[in-house]
Order: structure tokens, then C-alpha cells, then sequence
């Protein structure tokens, strides 16, 4: 990768990071509300991994969406406006912090059932292949998606009918307060994989040019030959389950998230940055002001919309 393509995942990663901290400060003064889970920790996997597709590709992930959709390219004053339940916002503030969807970037939502946007990743690169595209299908969930029945539904269609998505599971170790190991019969989890004769491996989801070496291989062969692959990254959410969680609760300790918080993904690829000579510290600050101001930009654009009018419930909505 060139210098500029270097910096510009760690421009992404530290947008945000920066953006769901003012999440965070916006969501205590009430400016949001509803549900929001941060992404903070995990920003690694989203921009390692949609870094490696074309702008065509398609994306969907779950409910900790914001990070995804910025990665996509989505304007982050859209996704603010939107969290903030405003006309100007992505889905003109009807969808909130889970339903974030981006139809021109190719982010097909935020989704809050666990599991269930799975099957939908399976159908739309069900619809890819109908009609010969070659475009593949990034689907991003938690391990605690894993032991539900439409996983299993959809890994086994998708590698019966040979179908080019690509499911990345972010573990995080945690579903809300329950460890991965009280809630799956197996620890590994890509080894579910097997049971699907499906291509998988795990990565360091912490690391940004791991996951986008993992991406980037695995989506190049399934262009080649479409069939689906599972991919696994660690990682380590930082923050509560959701914005009315505590950051550890009774399910981890403090000391736990700080020894997580040496490997944090933004630090680590900014030593590695300044290591390989690619940017000097200085350099690496700049790009964190710059990112403050976009995220203040967004935030006063979002202050200054104006709110979804009531007569707008009605309309984009689909009743059967
Ligand atoms: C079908 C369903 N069951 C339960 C819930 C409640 N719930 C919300 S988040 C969550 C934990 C999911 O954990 P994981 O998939 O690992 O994602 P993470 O929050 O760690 O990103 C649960 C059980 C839900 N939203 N949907």
C-alpha cells in the first residue's frame, strides 16, 4: 500500500473513534436517543475490511453500525443528522443508531435483531448472482449472532448455492453480559464453518492491514469463483454493550479492558505508522484535529436540521 492509502485507513479508524465519542457526549445532553451501541475498539475490522472491496461491493451489518457506514463513505454529518432523528439524516431520522442505511454507498442497514440481517446478506448476494454481477456481499455480526438458527440457514444456503458473501464475524468476546464461552458449544468459532464445508480463518481484528490483507484475499478469489467464506476477527469491544450499559459491569474488569486497551487498534497502527516512516507524530495529530472538525461539523449540522416532520411517519414505510 502507498503512504496516502496507509494514511487514509488511519484517517477512517480515527473518524471514527472521534465521532462516536461525541456519540457519547451527544447521547448524555439527550441530542440522541433510542438504543446506540459504540463501536469504539473494534474500528480495526470495518476499515481494515471494507478498505478491500470496490465502492460496488455491498455491506450490511447489525445493530453497532456507525462505524460501518462510515467506512463505507457515508458523510458523517448524514449519519449524525440521522442519530440526531433529523430530516437531513440518511434515512430522514426515521431509522436512528441501529437502522443507519446508505443506498448510495451500497450499506444496506443496521439491523437490531441478532441474526437476522444474515439471511439478508445471503439474499441480496443471492440477487448478485441471478443476474451474473460480480460484486460480493460483506456481512459483519457479532459472535453472539452465531448460535442462532438463521446463521445456520444462511451459511448453509449460501455455500449450497455457491454464493459470494462474505461473513465476517466480530468477536468481541462479550454478547451484551455474556462471554462467548457460556453462550457457544465451541470456542473457536470459525470453526462452525466446517459444518458448511465452507473456506474460514481467524485474524488479529485489532490489526488494520490484517484484516485488510484477510479481506482482500478472500474477496478477490470469491470474485473468481463465488462461493462464501467465513472470516473471524478478534477483537475487543471498549465501551459498554449500549449507551445505558457500564463499560464493565459485573461481566469483566476494569483491569481486563485496560490490558485490551494496549492493543487499541488506532495506537498500535499509529506506532507501526511512524515506525515504517510513513507519517511523523506530528503528521498523525493533524490528521486527529482534522477528524475533531468534521465531527463538529457534523454535530452543528445535525443541531441545525430540521426535525423529521410528524406528517413524514407515514411516508417510505412498507405495510404489508
Ligand atoms: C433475536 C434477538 N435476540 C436478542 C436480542 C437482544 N440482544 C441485543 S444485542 C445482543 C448481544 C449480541 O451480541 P453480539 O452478536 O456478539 O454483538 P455485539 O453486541 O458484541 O457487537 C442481544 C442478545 C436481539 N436484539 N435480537
Amino acid at each position: 500500500m502507498s503512504p496516502a492509502e496507509l494514511l487514509e485507513l488511519y484517517r477512517q479508524m480515527l473518524l471514527i473513534r472521534r465521532f462516536e465519542e461525541k456519540c457519547a457526549e451527544m447521547y448524555a445532553l439527550a441530542k440522541i436517543g433510542g438504543f446506540c451501541h459504540l463501536y469504539i475498539g473494534e474500528e480495526a475490522v470495518a476499515v481494515g475490511a471494507i478498505a478491500a472491496l470496490r465502492p460496488d461491493d455491498y455491506v450490511l451489518s447489525a445493530y453497532r453500525d456507525h462505524g460501518h457506514c462510515l467506512a463505507k463513505g457515508s458523510d458523517p454529518k448524514r449519519v449524525m443528522a440521522e442519530l440526531f432523528g433529523k430530516q437531513t439524516g440518511l434515512c430522514k431520522g426515521k431509522g436512528g443508531s441501529m437502522h443507519l442505511y446508505d443506498i448510495e454507498r451500497r450499506f444496506m442497514g443496521g439491523y437490531a435483531i441478532v441474526g437476522g440481517h444474515i439471511a439478508l446478506a445471503a439474499g441480496v448476494a443471492f440477487g448478485l448472482t441471478y443476474q451474473q454481477q460480480d460484486q460480493v456481499v460483506l456481512c459483519f455480526f457479532g459472535e453472539g449472532a452465531v448460535p442462532t438458527g438463521v446463521f445456520h440457514e444462511a451459511m448453509n444456503i449460501a455455500a449450497l448455492w455457491k454464493l459470494p458473501v462474505l461473513f465476517l464475524c466480530e468477536n468481541n468476546r462479550y454478547g451484551m453480559g455474556t462471554p462467548v464461552e457460556r453462550a457457544s458449544a465451541i470456542y473457536d468459532i470459525a470453526q462452525t464453518a466446517h459444518a458448511y464445508n465452507m473456506g474460514h480463518s481467524t485474524i488479529d481484528g485489532m490489526d488494520v492491514l490484517a484484516v485488510r490483507d484477510a479481506v482482500g484475499r478472500i474477496v478477490t478469489e470469491m470474485r473468481l469463483t463465488p462461493r462464501p467464506y467465513f472470516l473471524e476477527a478478534r477483537t475487543y469491544r471498549f465501551m459498554g454493550h449500549s449507551m445505558s450499559d457500564p463499560a464493565h459491569g459485573h461481566y469483566r474488569t476494569k483491569a481486563e479492558i485496560d490490558e485490551h486497551k494496549k492493543r487499541d487498534p488506532i495506537l498500535l497502527f499509529g506506532q507501526q505508522l511512524i515506525s515504517r516512516g510513513v507519517a511523523g507524530a506530528d503528521q498523525l495529530k493533524a490528521i486527529d484535529a482534522a477528524m475533531q472538525t468534521v465531527v463538529q461539523e457534523a454535530v452543528d449540522f445535525a443541531d441545525q436540521s430540521p426535525p423529521t416532520a410528524p406528517d413524514e411517519l407515514l411516508t417510505d414505510v412498507l405495510a404489508p
